[in-house]
């Protein structure tokens, strides 16, 4: 048995057939004569992993064999979507497994659409993630994402009502073909007890507690397309099956006997459903630590079995941290390589710091975590002891750099002076790495002058870089948009712009060829029908590919203004009921796409989606409108259904207050998919400019450094809304979407709270911005014009770029193709 590199991967039917049949019968007890579209899933699917199984291993054994040095991606999230339809496309198989599915009456499309979603994420962080697994695996990087099993992923959202209704998501209740259950790869994770000083050492202890919980892995390949290097993604779930109790069973305590295993369980049942906001419960801390523990328990183990001394572990391993989620990381390999590897202070440091590196996601100050020390200290009282050591040497540090200063001091520490103290772990994160990165330009900036504003001083500004976020093309053009893909493949002359997007510059000379753009009008529109069937499908409301489709998907947040397009909506429709039939008639027809979810317990995002499905209740019942107007809130968005939405946009829309947004990505994959911006001077939007033209964007709104003084005016001085704004108010108040009563928190929020995210201040350009994008539309052959230019100067935003420049400046790792 040996394993098939990618040339000769067995790609003939006879081949393909026999290996899906075996899986059917013998993995599922079903037979050809009883094949439904599940099985016929499930048994492609296995099949397929058995051959991504081989070039795992043989990846694996390859970079052992060579002494590669490692990235680690630690994220508590990793938003993969679905895993077939990719690894079909990465082995280049996809039209042999439609021709042996065909002959046994199965569409490809329809088995695939058998898949659920991994959404172990919440958005763009998470898909990040997942996106940066890919690159690696294509780009011949050796690295691994790190990150926890859940067994509730991201919730499933119902709409009743017009209101969301969470539901769990039951994603593992069918059998998971892409994952694999590493039993012989578990971890002890301590929590609670007592310390221990070991005499005659300066910092070893030993941590005594009786509460242990064992965290196993579950690998998840990431099929890199056309190349034999397949990545991973090291999954973590609590074991329970030790913790069953036998003595109080046996004495009819049945619930005392499962105790154990529930409270063990918990831990990585769900995944907390937040996005910029940081709940700060305790079981989130102790998830986050089981995850950080069984992560460095693993490196650690890996890199000793090279047999290399422990001071060469940053030159094997690089470790990034995606966000403070997983700051944790920097004191338990602290704690191993004190306590059980006996090491001195100033090495442990010195490794640990040349190790970790750490990407910020956010400004906002409710999503920064910091968790309250009593609460640390009782639940990993090791850890809080090396935290206040870290903090001590490095506040010794900055005394002697700035020796009057106290306010300094205060204001850098990594303890929070407030009631009770609080760890604040950007912070922590910041002191325990050599690089410090944001996620787009402006955001990289932002958080010099902000948060690490005082690290800067102190650090200097080298630890401090910029690596601006980016996507994956394998899964964000070429498999969402075929009809698009097929067009650049003929372009380019062949597929190799899968892997390297530079090469989608070609189309650039194809942009005054009037054929070619008709071809490519003719790709948008066929997506476009596409998206409708899926808005008739899961909504029921009929809408025509011919309109405008105007799409703004992303999570519900006030800083992204969701409620700003709705309201602008309402104005629309005024509008259009102020008018005469014959000049209605002449106005260009539209479709308002609005999907994504609510943080559970975030009342008012919640009240906003409420909102967008009123007006859409009435603006789709209303037949004086028609066509020229509808409004579709698509339930429960994934990135599934993102595959669906993103390539048949005609304008999306990224409107976040000027300096809230770090970076956002779906942004990249509008644009990437001929889909033009309207947005505000924010985020990537502003690289995307920068890339694409200023011409190619309809860019509206205040800039980042107006903004501080207007929210400090509106703190003080009610907003005087526009006529425009006041109009869509008075709308809501009149009752024409129902109960006034249960908006009327969303108006005050702008009138009476300060306006905090300057809707009223945006407004009036937002809408004129409006007309530009509806003026342009209008003449078709500049329109496609836009659209062609803009995917052909995307390249910047392959998140294969993005880990090249991670790879080189960052994490000093080397492609390595693997070689047998
Ligand atoms: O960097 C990925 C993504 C950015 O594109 C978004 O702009 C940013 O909001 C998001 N940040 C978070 C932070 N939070 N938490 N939790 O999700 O990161």
């Amino acid at each position: 048995f040996r394993a098939y590199s990618h040339s000769e991967i067995a790609r003939d039917a006879a081949t393909i057939k026999n290996s899906v049949v075996m899986h059917l019968t013998a993995t599922f007890l079903r037979t050809p004569a009883s094949i439904d579209s599940t099985h016929a899933y499930l048994a492609s699917a296995f099949s397929v992993r058995d051959r991504l199984l081989q070039r795992w291993n043989l990846t694996n054994e390859f970079h052992d064999r060579i002494g590669a040095k490692r990235v680690y991606y630690m994220s508590l999230e990793f938003l993969v979507g679905r895993t077939f339809d990719n690894a079909l496309l990465a082995l280049q198989l996809r039209d042999e497994y439609a021709g042996v599915l065909g002959d046994v009456g199965f569409r490809l499309e329809d088995v695939i659409d058998e898949e659920r979603d991994a959404a172990l994420g919440n958005g763009g962080l998470g898909r990040l993630a997942a996106c940066y697994v890919d690159s690696l695996a294509c780009m011949n990087y050796p690295g691994w994402g790190y990150g926890l099993r859940y067994r509730y992923g991201m919730f499933q959202q119902q709409i009743i009502n017009g209101y969301q209704v969470e539901a769990p998501d039951c994603w593992l209740d069918t059998p998971n073909p892409w994952e694999f259950p590493r039993p012989d790869v578990t971890y002890p994770v301590k929590f609670y007890g007592r310390l221990e000083h070991v005499p005659g050492s300066a910092h070893r202890y030993r941590w005594v507690s009786d509460v242990v919980y064992d965290a196993m892995a579950f690998d998840m390949p990431v099929p890199g397309y056309g190349t034999t290097n397949v990545g991973n993604i090291r999954l973590w779930s609590c074991k329970t099956n030790g913790l069953f109790d036998l003595n109080k069973f046996n004495a009819g305590d049945y619930a005392g006997a499962t105790g154990g295993q529930v409270a063990a369980q918990i831990l990585t049942d769900v995944l907390y459903p937040n996005d910029n906001t940081n709940e700060g419960k305790e079981l989130r801390l102790r998830q986050e630590y089981l995850f950080c523990s069984a992560t460095l328990q693993d490196i650690v183990a890996r890199f000793k079995r090279t047999g290399r001394p422990l001071s060469e572990l940053p030159d094997m391993a690089a470790i990034q941290l995606n966000d403070t989620h997983p700051t944790l990381g920097i004191p338990e390999l602290m704690r191993i390589l004190l306590d059980d590897e006996g090491l001195e202070w100033d090495e442990a440091w010195d490794i640990t710091t040349r190790t970790f590196a750490f990407t910020n996601h956010t400004v906002l100050p409710e999503a920064m975590e910091k968790w309250p020390v009593p609460m640390m200290d009782r639940i990993l009282p090791r850890h809080m002891g090396i935290i206040y050591d870290i903090n001590l040497f490095f506040l010794q540090r900055v005394e002697k750099q700035f020796p009057d200063d106290r306010g300094l001091l205060r204001d850098i520490s990594i303890i929070e002076e407030s009631s009770p103290q609080q760890v604040r772990m950007a912070f922590l994160a910041c002191v325990g790495s050599h690089r410090v990165n944001g996620v787009a330009a402006i955001h990289s900036d932002i958080i010099k002058q902000s948060i690490f504003k005082d690290f800067v001083r102190v650090m200097g500004e080298d630890k401090f870089v910029n690596k601006t976020n980016g996507v994956a093309p394998r899964r964000w053009m070429n498999e969402c948009n075929p009809a698009m893909s097929e067009l650049i493949t003929e372009v380019v002359g062949d597929r190799s712009w899968i892997n390297d997007l530079s090469k989608v510059r070609a189309l650039e000379a194809r942009v005054d060829d009037e054929a070619f753009r008709r071809r490519w009008w003719a790709a948008k529109q066929a997506n476009k029908r596409r998206l409708a069937d899926y808005i008739l499908a899961t909504t029921g409301i009929r809408v025509s590919p011919d309109a405008l489709f105007d799409v703004q998907a992303k999570r519900i947040h006030e800083y992204k203004r969701q409620l700003m397009n709705i309201l602008s909506v309402i104005y629309r429709y005024h509008r259009l009921k102020e008018m005469a039939p014959a000049e209605r008639a002449r106005e260009l027809p539209r479709v308002v796409v609005f999907a994504g979810k609510a943080a559970a317990g975030y009342w008012v995002a919640k009240q906003v989606i409420k909102l967008i499905n009123a007006v859409a209740e009435v603006v789709n019942a209303d037949d004086e409108i028609g066509d020229v107007l509808k409004v579709v809130f698509v339930p429960d968005y994934s990135v599934t259904a993102a595959e669906h939405i993103v390539p048949a946009s005609d304008i999306s829309q990224h409107i976040s207050t000027a300096g809230t947004e770090a970076s956002g990505t779906s942004n990249m994959k509008f644009v990437l998919n001929g889909g033009i911006i309207l947005g505000t001077v924010d985020g990537a939007n502003i690289e995307i400019g920068e890339e694409v033209g200023e011409e190619q964007i309809f860019f509206f709104g205040c800039l980042a450094h107006e903004v501080a003084d207007f929210r400090h005016y509106l703190r003080f001085h009610q907003p005087k809304p526009d006529p425009a704004l006041q109009t869509a108010f008075d709308m809501i108040q009149r009752g024409t979407f129902g109960d006034a009563h249960i908006f009327q928190p969303l108006i005050d929020s702008i009138l009476r709270g300060g306006d905090v995210y300057l809707l009223s201040v945006d407004f009036p350009s937002y809408i004129e911005a409006h007309k530009a994008v509806e003026e342009a539309y209008r003449h078709r052959d500049d329109w496609v014009t836009k659209s062609i230019l803009s995917v052909a100067r995307m390249a910047k935003f392959s998140s294969d770029r993005a880990i090249q420049e991670y790879a080189e400046e960052i994490w000093n790792i080397e492609p390595v193709p693997v070689v047998e």
